[in-house]
């Protein structure tokens, strides 16, 4: 297996510079802003040119035109991480991650054990950060203003975690997972990256994956072992994983309290003058969907076969139908969808063809409705949180017929 440290070298001579080689940046900030979004002019490793809007650390989006494919290609994954250092090098054949604290056999595993020890499995899940599209709420939150494409496709592989903890064997007080990323934060005032979650959370789908889309992870996206936990918002998918404590009580960790909250009320909603006292986090994710094609912008021909594309999906529920209207809401109309064999937390694409019939500015609109019944609402009623989370309104392109 190839070393980490050979991909930075790699992009390092492909572009003269890699963003993550450099620490010129001062390490007290979160994160920082590059002011305008655009396709990057830095390299990172492993990765096409994405929506670059920051490079420590490293905040990647996809551009919407991948989302016409059901898995979304590793190099054009879309990166997250909160702490400007994460580790630059890591030894493949030391690394381990630990299963400790209420267990009767702690364990070091290593990257061949969770190849060779455990049953192996594979799932096809779609992986979204909480914030993905915070920038079409109104009035915009805080944060980090991602378009659509904070979120992507993947056939993950690895081994269940209920398989790992039953290895470990759970005392009977166990009832809380904390689980720490390798990264370490820069100052001690800000907490590492730890995500705590409840063992009844959990189920067999859950798994920690060490392949992505049939390779090993990119390095960005968590290499080499990640939780994935299919149906849920990514700030539980911990990367880069250095260890699993099992505890009887809740920790009170900051990204759980403070972070990827929302407002626990009926309608996960507050108002921006008055935030909601009492939160819970953000778990299962809901309806979206996204038009991968046409493009705001695009230009389609006055009376020729033109097809939308796109993708949808759920926390779970599995897609029912996606609808497409072309008159602004009035009227919907039934997309085509795929055959749905990659499971109900994987997208299914849809395409719909017309030939558009007016010339001049189109709105093509998209709705995914579950098998629940949950549909998209329009972005008018989308109901608003501080934290800018689980966007979800339908989604609007702007063509042009000529
Ligand atoms: N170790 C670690 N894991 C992490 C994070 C992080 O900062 N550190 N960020 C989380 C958040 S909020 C998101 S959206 C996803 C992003 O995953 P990706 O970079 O593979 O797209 O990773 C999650 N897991
Ligand atoms: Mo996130």
């Amino acid at each position: 297996m190839m070393e980490r440290r050979d991909f930075f070298k790699k992009a390092a001579a492909v572009a003269g510079a890699t963003a993550l080689g450099t620490s010129t940046v001062d390490a007290g900030t979160t994160h920082q802003p590059i002011s305008n979004r655009k396709v990057g002019d830095v390299a990172f490793p492993e990765k096409r040119p994405l929506i670059t809007f920051s490079d420590r650390p490293p905040l990647l989006e996809t551009p919407r035109e991948v989302f016409t494919c059901a898995l979304t290609p590793n190099d054009q994954f879309f990166v997250r991480w909160h702490m400007p250092d994460i580790p630059t090098y890591i030894d493949v054949d030391k690394y381990s991650f630990t299963i400790k604290g209420l267990v009767d056999n702690e364990l070091k595993i290593t990257l061949k054990d969770l190849k060779e020890d455990y049953e192996q499995v594979e799932v096809a899940a779609v992986l979204q950060c909480g914030g993905n599209s915070r920038s079409a709420f109104s009035p915009t939150p805080g944060g980090i203003q991602w378009g659509s494409g904070a979120m992507g496709c993947a056939m993950w592989k690895g081994v269940r975690l209920r398989d790992i903890l039953d290895r470990a064997g759970l005392k009977k007080d166990a009832e809380w997972l904390a689980i720490q990323g390798q990264e370490k934060a820069a100052y001690y005032e800000t907490p590492n990256f730890i995500r705590e979650l409840h063992l009844d959370e959990l189920d067999d789908h859950v798994i920690v994956a060490y392949q992505m889309n049939g390779e090993d992870l990119p390095y960005l996206n968590g290499f080499p072992v990640r939780l994935v936990i299919p149906g849920v918002y990514s700030d539980s998918w911990i990367k880069m994983i250095e260890s699993i404590t099992v505890t009887d009580k809740y920790q009170k960790l900051f990204f759980m309290d403070h972070a990827y909250v929302i407002p626990d009320n009926e309608c996960e909603c507050e108002t921006p003058e008055k935030k909601f006292p009492k939160t819970k986090p953000i778990w299962k994710m809901n309806v979206k969907s996204i038009i991968g094609y046409p493009a705001n912008g695009d230009k389609l021909t006055f009376k020729s076969q033109a097809v939308v594309r796109g993708v949808a999906f759920d926390g779970g529920a599995g897609i029912k139908e996606v609808q497409i209207s072309l008159d602004g809401g009035k009227t919907w109309d039934k997309a085509i969808l795929d055959s749905g064999k990659l499971g109900r937390y994987a997208y299914r694409t849809f395409r719909y063809s017309f030939k558009p019939n007016k010339l001049g500015k189109l709105e093509i609109m998209a709705k995914a409705i579950n098998k629940l019944g949950e549909a998209q609402p329009l972005a008018k009623d989308i109901k608003w949180n501080h934290g800018g989370y689980k966007y979800n309104g339908i989604d609007v392109v702007t063509v042009e017929v000529v």
